[in-house]
């Protein structure tokens, strides 16, 4: 397969594993194959232990735009039923153990919207359009849309989203709290790999324990969360790196972490 035809492209730089969504002339549309190839690349850099944090990206245009709208439109319920659709292969990411910072420009609506939700960090560039628009075709958001955007903006914003299918700009989903930042167009890919570099500079069991329990604190009442974190601040004092992280700040000096 040439690399225009892979539906991802993978590099790395430094600690960062970088996944770029490549369907440009479907405005990045998931389909199967891209969801599948997305599944396997963010799970080879879970497993690498020289990647401490993963990036996902698009294009100028999109970051990308949903479901793949032709493969679907003549799919049977027994056809999704059958085939685990989005469970299938959508949510592989939630196995992902380390960091992963959407770099969002253009489009990022419908699936592609809820896959940014899926990450952990949202980077938008001023460009960035999000919208869960599922309404105008008598869809709705299947890929964890209608339970990840209450929890991130409130039933509000997220019911006037979900059922109005309007679109919203970079600052309007920085003012919602939907993205982590907003950076201009030109710099999304510099400031998202600067960020991703330093969080994957960072202990890595740190890391994994931080997303877990602010993971947990979705998923849980405050008295489980609380308990889940106590449980992964003691593990700390297991490991390492945490030893190393404080004695390195007592003598003054750059810790240099061996992630375990
Ligand atoms: N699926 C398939 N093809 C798409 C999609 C899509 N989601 N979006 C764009 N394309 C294609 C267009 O058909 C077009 O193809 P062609 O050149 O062959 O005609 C090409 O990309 C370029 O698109 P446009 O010409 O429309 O470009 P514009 O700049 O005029 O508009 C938009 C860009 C606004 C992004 C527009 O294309 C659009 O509205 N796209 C659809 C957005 C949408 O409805 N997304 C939701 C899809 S449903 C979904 O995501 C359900 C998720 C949960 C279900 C379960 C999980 C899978």
């Amino acid at each position: 397969m040439s690399q225009a035809e892979q539906p991802i492209l993978t590099s790395t730089q430094g600690r960062v594993g970088i996944i770029t969504l490549n369907r440009p002339a479907q405005m990045n549309a998931l389909n199967d194959a891209l969801m599948t190839a997305l599944g396997e690349a963010l799970l080879a850099f879970d497993r690498d232990d020289n990647i401490g944090a993963i990036v996902i990206t698009g294009n100028d245009k999109a970051f990308a735009a949903g479901a793949d709208i032709a493969a679907m439109a003549d799919w049977t319920y027994q056809d999704v039923v059958r085939d685990q659709f989005v469970t299938r292969n959508w949510e592989t990411i939630r196995q992902v153990r380390k960091p992963v910072i959407a770099a969002v420009a253009g489009f990022a609506l419908g699936g592609g919207c809820e896959l940014a939700l899926a990450c952990d960090i949202i980077v938008a560039a001023e460009s960035a359009r999000f919208g869960l628009p599922e309404i105008k075709l008598a869809m709705l958001p299947g890929a964890g849309g209608t339970q990840r955007l209450p929890r991130a903006i409130g039933k509000a914003k997220a019911m006037d989203m979900c059922l109005t299918a309007r679109l919203i700009d970079a600052q309007e989903a920085d003012r919602f709290g939907l993205v982590s930042r907003v950076v201009a167009s030109d710099k999304l890919m510099d400031e998202t790999l600067a960020l991703a570099l330093t969080v994957a500079s960072y202990s890595l069991p740190a890391l994994m324990s931080i997303k877990a329990c602010v993971n947990r604190a979705w998923e849980s009442s405050l008295a489980e969360g609380i308990g889940f974190e106590r449980r992964e601040i003691y593990a700390r004092f297991a490991t390492d790196d945490a030893r190393e992280g404080m004695h390195a700040f007592l003598a003054k000096r750059k810790p240099v972490f061996q992630h375990r």
